[in-house]
């Protein structure tokens, strides 16, 4: 605010008992809006001024109705053109602007005549009172009272005025009323202090309602909290996480341990990111006895399986990739589950990057999160397979599942699960899941009467459904909105 603005007002105030902010705006020649911002201001001080609210009917003339106001009405216009001698119609109707509403006008008020055999207008009387601009006049210096209501109807109809609802304060002189204003300090000084100046000074109350300033701060990626929600769920159900912090892995464990065929199109480049440098695992990084047992099984077979019968290549084992599912480290903690002193029951996951050489689309990248849930019991049976995932979605709100028989090499037998999203109104897939085969355990040297379940899905479809993306760009990658990162709320999974 102005202090002087706020002074005018007080001054003003202290000589009458009320005003209203809109004739003091007349009044003080400011913007109304001015007005009520330093009336603002002066209510902060605390009981100067008491301040009423009310709604202001008040009249605006229009351009034409300010023309008008200063230039005469139309009609009068037309009438003060002609001469004593009378002028032709033409003529006339070419002498003043808006000249056909003030002919029409000036002959029904009977102020002039037109004479039909010389086509000339006459003055009929000898002088008019311009009421139209006597009456704008009045409504531009807010004395509306001063004109009848009929009248400024008319106007209205006319598009001279418009009628205006303005918002507007009734001031009074408050307890704490005073003529002079000064601004209120807003910080206790050690110069104030010390010099004692603070005693004459004001100071704007504290307001303890306001909210703190938002601490910049980081923020998490949606993928990083919905990651945390399906950890939790794990977690809960008894599950330990496995590392998996390798994203180069060798052919043998992302492939061939899962007995996955080295001719498999899976393990072609146009699927599989190979790696060129180093382009291959030192073969004597595999466990010797445990690869003697892999190659046998894939070209001969073996625990009753025929295998695959082809001549198995320990160097395309030793092809480095970029991991194409983290299934390859669920084989590698199985091998290692398998040579603990004494089997116990286990129940392992992951959630973690695997890539693929696949095709790009709205919804599919090279690379996505794969979670992954793996347990290893004796007697395992595709029905606890079936009821570990019952509970596995019940825990993400989702009750309603499918299961579709499917292929994997790796599992046998496989379902697809697809689930009724209720959010989405509809059916949709939501993973993979199956029993491990034997001929993928027992080279390892679980022991016969261990079966491993598992399951996979994406980190990716639960994320975009969740914060409403369609597009896994808007995910993921260089065109990600970061205010998205910012803004996107808690994830609370089950609801
Ligand atoms: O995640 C997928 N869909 C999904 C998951 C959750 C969801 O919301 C939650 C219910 C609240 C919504 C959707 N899918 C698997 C299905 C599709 O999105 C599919 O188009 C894409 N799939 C990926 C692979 O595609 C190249 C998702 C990914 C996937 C598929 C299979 C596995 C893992 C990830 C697996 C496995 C597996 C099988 C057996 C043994 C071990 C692992």
């Amino acid at each position: 605010m102005s202090v002087e603005l706020g002074e005018q007002i007080l001054v003003y105030l202290d000589k009458v008992s009320e005003v209203d902010t809109l004739k003091l705006s007349h009044i003080l020649s400011e913007d109304h809006q001015k007005i009520v911002g330093a009336v603002k201001s002066l209510q902060a001080l605390g009981d100067v001024i008491g301040v009423e609210q009310q709604t202001n009917k008040s009249w605006e003339l229009s351009s034409e109705g300010k023309f008008i106001s200063e230039s005469g009405s139309h009609e009068a216009l037309i009438f003060n053109a002609i001469p004593q001698e009378g002028i032709s119609q033409a003529e006339l109707m070419k002498s003043v602007p808006n000249s056909k509403v003030g002919f029409s006008k000036a002959m029904s008020k009977g102020w002039i005549s037109l004479d039909k055999c010389s086509g000339k207008v006459f003055k009929k009387v000898e002088t008019i009172t311009d009421e139209v601009k006597d009456h704008l006049n009045l409504i531009q210096n807010g004395q509306y009272d001063k004109v009848a209501d009929n009248f400024k109807l008319d106007y209205k109809k006319r598009k001279l005025l418009q009628e205006t609802i303005t918002k507007t304060f009734l001031l009074k002189k408050g307890i704490n009323f005073c003529t002079s204003v000064s601004k209120p300090e807003t910080d206790l000084t050690p110069e104030m202090i010390a010099t004692g100046s603070w005693k004459n000074k004001t100071f704007k109350p504290y307001n303890f309602d306001a909210l703190g300033v938002f601490p910049a701060s980081g923020h998490l990626h949606p993928l990083l909290k919905v990651r945390t929600e399906f950890r939790q769920i794990f977690l809960e159900m008894g599950f330990s996480e496995m590392p998996t912090n390798n994203f180069i892995e060798s052919s043998f464990w992302n492939f061939d341990a899962l007995f996955q065929p080295q001719q498999h199109p899976a393990r072609d480049a146009h699927d599989t990111f190979f790696i060129s440098d180093p382009s291959l695992t030192d073969s004597s990084k595999f466990p010797p006895d445990y690869l003697e047992k892999v190659k046998k099984v894939h070209s001969k077979g073996g625990y009753r399986s025929q295998g695959y019968q082809y001549e198995w290549s320990v160097k395309e084992a030793q092809k480095n990739l970029l991991r194409t599912h983290t299934t390859a480290v669920s084989a590698r903690m199985l091998y290692k589950l398998a040579h603990e002193k004494q089997f116990k029951p286990t129940k392992y996951f992951s959630i973690d990057r695997v890539f693929r050489n696949e095709t790009l689309d709205a919804t599919h990248l090279a690379e996505f999160h794969q979670i992954e849930g793996v347990v290893a019991d004796y007697d395992l049976t595709l029905g606890d397979l079936i009821g570990i995932l019952y509970e596995f979605f019940k825990k993400l709100g989702v009750t309603q599942l499918k299961f579709k028989p499917a292929y994997n090499p790796y599992t046998e037998p496989s379902m697809e699960i697809f689930c009724y999203h209720n959010g989405l109104k509809k059916w949709i897939e939501v993973g993979n899941s199956g029993v491990f085969r034997p001929e993928m355990l027992l080279p390892m040297g679980l022991p016969e009467k261990v079966n491993v379940i598992a399951w996979g899905l994406s980190l990716e479809r639960p994320t975009m459904i969740k914060y409403g993306l369609n597009n896994i760009r808007e995910l993921v990658g260089p065109k990600v909105n970061l205010q998205m990162v910012h803004e996107n709320g808690i994830c609370r999974l089950e609801k």
